[in-house]
């Protein structure tokens, strides 16, 4: 067979998945309460058919059989979360004899079958406790989330070599304080600039203390989900519309992370509206010193962008669409499960940024993938037949590909997700895995993805 795509060698091949998503197993083995849990105690109808995080895949039961899994299904890699509310129930204090047996369990497992630990330490979900204090709009908070890296890092650094301080930290800015799709559903700018700037110093504040542990050959990084923005047209208007949008949503994090500073476009418009967050003497030299070895990029869709066509009203709160409007590209490909454009070219565009403008850091893309609803309708001889899925990875892969051959630094790819599992308010809607779960029974089947990925990873390319 001929290969036209082929990999750099050692590429990294797999999938990500988050703690809440699929370990189930909310009220056992002494974890503690986490927003999620809460929320969905006291607003089940904020989610998908009543379903909350309770049981999910039942990744905590059966992670020897799914381990077993990602083997045949060909991971090297594999990226996974610890609950920070299991590790330290409550969020601060002793540590869970109970979660560190079965974070060391799985971590092995990994490792005896050759595939290569990621591990993340914040994936939106903070522990319930922290947040009646505030969440991330406290810096005590802050502090907590510094001495549960330093517990992780101390626990698992012997053997976990790849960390990330944060998944997407930008998504519990706009769900929890912009546009109310995670609790605390406050709607407040300036609220949520202060969680995005204390977000941005517990990772620099991490990755300091990842330092001091010298773990050999360890790389510290953080995983941003970059939504490329596209201006309507050349015009002026839109152009500086698209870049404002970059700013409030990319380089809000993607500057301070991996270049150690904010950029002064931001700070500017930040400044003139009064949004500015409060700071602490020190914070700007800790983000200098303090930049990340590794970048991690979801990348699902781009953001189409043009001026904003009446200026916004100066008595109305302040929001980031004050300076641009959404568009649909006429034409455009969608997933229309997920109502999500589909741009394959946005990841080449991504990872070319990074080349020109990011000192071409050490990146790989850490989530893509296609979340479809009712996937049963595509099951044929007991195997689900997603070729949509492999038609998008493959185009994805396709881009990538073209990026590295251009020289970008970019050394792996992992799907969203290993297997079907319970996303935030959308529960069981859309599925993801490469692995089929039924809700019910938690039986796992592979689905014809997972077949093609193998071959994939077997040939280092397709
Ligand atoms: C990313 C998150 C994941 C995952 C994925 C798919 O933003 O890191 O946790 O959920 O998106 O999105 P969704 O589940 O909302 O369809």
């Amino acid at each position: 067979m001929t290969i036209n795509y082929k990999f750099p060698e050692g590429f990294w091949w797999g999938s990500a998945t988050s703690a809440t998503q699929i370990e189930g197993a909310a009220e056992e083995g002494a974890k503690g309460k986490n927003i999620w849990d809460y929320w969905y105690e006291v607003e089940p109808n904020r989610f998908f058919e009543d379903v909350g995080p309770k049981e999910t895949s039942d990744f905590y039961h059966r992670y020897q059989e799914d381990i077993q899994l990602m083997k045949e299904i060909g991971h090297n890699t594999y990226r996974m979360s610890i609950s920070w509310s299991r590790l330290i129930p409550g969020g601060r204090g002793e540590v869970n004899p109970e979660a560190v047996a079965f974070y060391n369990k799985v971590i092995d497992e990994l490792l005896a079958k050759d595939i290569e630990p990621f591990v993340n330490l914040f994936h939106f979900d903070m522990p319930l406790e922290l947040q009646e204090e505030g969440g991330w709009e406290s810096r005590a908070v802050v502090d907590a989330f510094v001495d549960y890296a330093k517990e992780a890092f101390r626990l698992f650094g012997d053997r976990v070599k790849k960390w990330f301080t944060f998944n997407e930290p930008i998504v519990p800015v706009e769900g929890g304080y912009l546009y109310d799709f995670h609790y605390p559903n406050v709607v407040d700018a300036k609220r949520a600039t202060q969680v995005a700037y204390h977000t941005a110093i517990a990772s620099a504040k991490a990755v300091e203390a990842f330092r001091e542990f010298e773990i050999k050959e360890g790389k510290i990084g953080i995983v941003l989900n970059l939504t490329p923005s596209y201006p309507r047209s050349n015009n002026p208007a839109d152009l500086r519309a698209s870049r404002i949008a970059d700013l409030f949503f990319n380089r809000s994090f993607l500057d301070p992370a991996v270049l150690g500073e904010y950029p002064q476009e931001l700070i500017n418009i930040l400044e003139e509206h009064g949004q500015l967050p409060v700071t602490e003497k020190g914070d700007k030299e800790l983000l200098k010193q303090n930049t990340v070895d590794l970048l991690g990029v979801n990348y699902y869709q781009p953001r189409r962008v043009k001026a904003k066509e009446h200026l916004p009203n100066p008595y109305s709160p302040f929001m980031p669409e004050w300076f641009f409007d959404h568009y649909e590209m006429p034409g455009r490909k969608m997933n229309v499960y997920r109502g999500w454009e589909i741009y394959e070219k946005g990841i080449y565009d991504i990872m070319m940024n990074l080349k020109e403008n990011y000192g071409n850091i050490e990146s790989f893309v850490s989530e893509n993938g296609m979340g479809v609803q009712d996937e049963h309708r595509f099951l044929k001889d007991g195997e689900i037949q997603d070729d949509y899925r492999i038609e998008f990875i493959s185009e994805h892969l396709k881009w990538l590909h073209k990026a590295i051959e251009e020289g970008c630094n970019a050394k792996g790819y992992h799907m969203w997700t290993f297997m079907d599992n319970w996303s935030w308010s959308n529960a069981y809607k859309n599925r993801y895995g490469f692995v089929s779960v039924d809700v019910k029974t938690k039986e796992r089947t592979l689905k014809k993805s997972a077949h093609w990925f193998k071959q994939v990873s077997n040939q280092n390319g397709f």
